[in-house]
């Protein structure tokens, strides 16, 4: 019997799922020489520039749609930068070539470096504002949770389509004064907290998987680009997400209206913010709940990333061992 190779579904070529490794492994590499050292800045833009490194690699015809900021801020992964060699299948990026700088710089857990690539014209070109989101992992029925509903009530019907008690529950929110209502509602219901600095790529993508993470849900306001990329990375995995742009003052409505966005109140589901076959990227900087941080041995770098694309909804984990150090 001959061995017939099973056809590649349509959308992305699925041999750039593997390619995109190599992009967030170098981009977190450079970022984790500089853990710890209280620099920001110096860590981002060494993760900023081997990214844009390797992608500069890759066979496509890409634009950066979700990126370091606008032209006029952001020297290089700009929104709209060309990357790619310029040949291949037109595609729009994401990234975030180090996901939670400060905690890298502090060396605390679950800084990332992160990026989606999409069919062109499939992710939402969102202004760098911030983002109300509400996201659960998969599992449970479609709406379960509503951004338009009370807090309490997110978490009563989680618990319940869970069947637990909502003091089982544990929610993930950003430690900021902005959410001190949020905070206060979630406790009413008895559930737990877990307060984070940054990092809410992660902490969306942690409601996947509550057993290893200790994460039910994610609630509260964060940014937009990152709300994106979380988007797209649970259209791989499964789950729910929306998310509701933050415009609040008329210069922010008019720059979302420059990128196309007509309705301000709008809420987007997981769908709309990331459409299409999706792929996506992580690699951790510093260890994490479901990634291992960047380690540094005498011969080699170790790396551990997590890589998945929509349409196959796989998801593989690459624990790699670099030893061409020249490189890293
Ligand atoms: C979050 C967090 C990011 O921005 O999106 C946050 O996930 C939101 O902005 O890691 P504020 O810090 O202003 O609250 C980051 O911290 C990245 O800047």
């Amino acid at each position: 019997m001959t061995f017939m190779p099973k056809s590649p579904q349509a959308g992305l070529d699925r041999i750039l799922t593997l390619e995109l490794v190599r992009v967030t492994e170098r981009a977190a590499v450079a970022a984790a020489r500089l853990r710890g050292r209280g620099d920001e800045k110096d860590a981002d833009q060494a993760a900023v520039d081997a990214m844009r490194t390797e992608l500069n690699c890759l066979p496509i015809q890409g634009t950066v749609v979700i990126g370091e900021g606008e032209r006029d801020e952001a020297p290089m992964l700009y929104i709209g930068e060309e990357v790619g060699v310029g040949d291949g299948p037109e595609v729009d990026i994401a990234l975030d070539p180090l996901e939670g700088t400060t905690i890298c710089a502090k060396n605390l857990p679950n800084a990332l470096a992160v990026i989606a690539i999409a069919e062109r014209g499939s992710l939402l070109y969102a202004p760098d504002v911030y983002m109300e989101k509400i996201a659960v992992g998969p599992g449970y029925p479609e709406g379960i949770v509503d951004l338009d509903a009370p807090a309490a009530e997110n978490i009563e019907n989680l618990a319940k389509a869970k069947g637990v008690q909502p003091s089982d529950i544990t929610a993930c929110i950003l430690d900021r004064p902005r959410h001190a209502r949020l905070v206060e509602e979630v406790r009413a219901t008895g559930a737990a907290i877990r307060l984070i600095g940054d990092g809410d790529v992660a902490g969306v993508i942690h409601t996947t998987d509550p057993e290893e993470t200790g994460i039910d849900i994610y609630m509260g306001i964060g940014g937009a680009p990152e709300g994106v990329l979380a988007a797209a990375a649970l259209r791989c995995i499964g789950g729910q997400m929306q998310g509701r742009l933050q415009l609040n003052t008329d210069e922010k409505v008019a720059r979302a209206e420059n990128m196309g966005i007509t309705d301000p109140a709008k809420v987007y589901r997981m769908d709309e913010m990331a459409r299409g076959d999706v792929l996506f990227a992580a690699t951790g900087v510093t260890d994490g709940n479901l990634l291992a941080g960047v380690k540094f041995a005498r011969e080699s770098v170790q790396t551990h990333t997590i890589v998945m694309r929509s349409s196959s909804r796989t998801v593989r984990e690459i624990k790699a061992r670099h030893q061409d150090l020249d490189k890293f």
